[in-house]
């Protein structure tokens, strides 16, 4: 088969973000967008010469399209061999779990997460390393460059491969695998989960739904919930992946899942709740009548992880990002086990795992995971609980409840400013760093600041060093605001400001976050100027 040489020249602004390059699906759809891109991740990571890689994606509009790019210029780059997921499907979880089962030399993950799916909406691509895990920032600089001198691409003149049939087929010289997208994964979940208890749970009639937002997660969660556990037909729901996504937003929170919310909160309503977003890694937890915010999830799953058969040995640490809340560092300090703060995004978390730091992750934007793969879990986070209620047969509020009793409530809420002009956006936030050497001492909607600094964070394994991570300011009864600009977004800039208030008194545990948050978010404008920078009345996206 031949293989082409494209002449290419550099395309601007493919600089990978907080989970690779996401990008308008249009723009990922120009000439020679894609290509250069992923010669580009080829070349900044020494070539694909004699390697293999799993490829596989959330399902979304162009998915397919980019796969069988991607192949062919595998295959013209020299690649041994690509794993792909039937349908060129993969969860990012069950994408992770595989790099790692089968010891490649990585992959690439065809997403834009929780960003919507569509002609006219987002694509994205991120390349995993070999431990399975997103490439640190050491790795994606070097692709950044690789895009920037790029001056040809390599890709094979050939047919598209079939990827409808599991098996094993060639494409030139190079193998291409096509493996079930759920089978190793749901056997990976049966090695760390009591599955006889949760069936049993079931079988009691314990009610769950779970809403796949027509994305990826649909076929994995309806073969483990429904066919291994036994939870009732019709457990899952919006189960078939969808390019578009069904048309909405497949980001698990209480906005764009705001049909799961309307079922778990009324009498009557099932046991217990729960949602993925488009690749599957990220989970949104609900009991009968309560939403879990994720920084509470992440600190209950903390305290009870011993309970599965997984993690029964305890856990080695803990690690959340910057801006998530305080809640599991308490847990961290009850039970004597160390606790570490890192900026936001999964990649932080690989070094820790891999060197056995910590064995448990998360963020405030509703990922979980574990030692077990190097990415989140959403699944995983959902079986976990399961298999806590199985095992504890105490209901998601009454745990809850528990928890804060015994560790204190940190109350929480992310609001998000979205698709504000650059330039705005970046005078706020330009103006807020350089007011923070004068804020301690000062008051603010009656609140006084107690210490405000730049998130910078030194990886304790590989002593690298990442700055301007987020500016926190901390107020002296122990609450806290975070201002960061996200690095996901594909128009604009989005601000978020997250707000934490900590409740000890067991008296005050009861309130309304959005109540019990008020002066914090008065003191966050009146500091920041988000009003009068934005023009804004509030923001457009609470969590
Ligand atoms: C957001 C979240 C962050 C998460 C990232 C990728 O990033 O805040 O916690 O790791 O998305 O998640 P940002 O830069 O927009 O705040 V996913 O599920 O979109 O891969
Ligand atoms: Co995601």
């Amino acid at each position: 088969m031949e293989i082409a040489t494209v002449r290419t020249a550099p395309i601007a602004g493919q600089k990978p973000g907080t989970s690779g390059l996401r990008k308008k699906t249009r723009v990922f759809m120009e000439t020679h967008f894609l290509e250069n891109y992923v010669q580009a991740i080829f070349d900044g990571i020494g070539g694909v010469e004699g390697k293999s890689l799993v490829i596989g994606g959330d399902g979304r509009y162009f998915n397919d399209r980019a796969a069988q790019v991607i192949l062919r210029m595998m295959a013209a780059n020299g690649a041994a061999r690509a794993i792909v997921g039937q349908g060129a499907l993969l969860s990012t979880p069950a994408a992770s779990h595989l790099i790692r089962s089968r010891g490649t030399d990585g992959g690439l993950i065809l997403s834009a997460s929780h960003n919507p799916g569509g002609e006219d909406a987002d694509f994205g691509l991120k390349y995993n390393t070999p431990n399975g895990g997103p490439a640190p920032e050491g790795v994606t600089d070097r692709i950044f460059e690789a895009t920037k001198t790029i001056s040809e691409y390599r890709i094979l003149v050939a047919q598209d491969v079939d990827l409808s049939a599991i098996g094993t087929t060639t494409l030139g010289s190079m193998e291409v695998e096509i493996v079930d997208p759920v089978t190793d994964y749901a056997a990976l979940m049966e090695t760390l989960f009591d599955f006889g208890a949760i069936r049993a749970l079931f079988a009691g009639g314990f009610r769950m739904r779970f809403d796949a937002m027509h994305a990826v997660t649909g076929p994995y969660a309806r073969e483990i919930l429904e066919g291994r556990l036994g939870a009732a037909p019709g457990t899952v729901v919006n189960a078939q992946p969808s390019p578009d996504f069904g048309g909405g937003h497949p980001d698990p929170n209480p906005i764009w899942a705001r049909d799961l919310v309307d079922v778990m909160m009324p009498e009557g309503a099932p046991d217990f709740g729960a949602a993925s977003d488009g690749d599957g890694d990220r989970n949104m937890i609900l009991g009968k009548g309560v939403y879990v915010t994720p920084s509470d999830s992440l600190a209950l799953l903390a305290a009870h992880a011993h309970r599965a058969p997984g993690y029964s040995g305890g856990l080695k640490g803990v690690a959340r990002s910057m801006p998530t809340s305080g809640a599991v560092d308490r847990v961290a300090a009850a039970m004597g086990m160390p606790c570490y703060e890192t900026p936001t995004g999964w990649k932080f978390f690989g070094n820790l795992l891999d060197d056995g730091k910590v064995t448990l992750c998360g963020e405030e934007s509703a990922g979980t995971g574990s030692d077990h793969v190097r990415e989140k879990d959403g699944l995983w986070a959902v079986l976990l609980w399961l298999n806590i209620l199985a095992d504890t047969k105490t209901s998601v509020k009454d745990l809850m409840e528990a928890h804060w009793r015994t560790y204190g409530r940190n109350y929480y809420s992310r609001h998000d400013y979205e698709d504000v002009e650059s330039e705005k956006a970046n005078a706020l936030y330009d103006g807020l760093r350089a007011a923070l050497p004068s804020l301690p001492g000062r008051s603010f909607g009656g609140l006084t600041v107690s210490s405000a600094d730049e998130f910078a964070y030194d990886d304790p394994v590989d002593g690298s060093r990442s700055e301007r991570q987020g500016l926190r300011i901390g107020f002296e009864d122990g609450g806290r605001v975070v201002f960061r600009l996200s690095g996901t977004g594909t128009v604009g800039a989005t601000l978020r400001v997250y707000l934490e208030a900590l409740e000890t008194d067991p008296e005050r545990m009861g309130r309304d976050p959005a109540e019990a948050l008020a002066a914090i978010a008065e003191a966050a404008d009146e500091m920041a100027g988000i009003r009068r920078h934005t023009g804004r009345e509030g923001p457009d996206v609470i969590t």
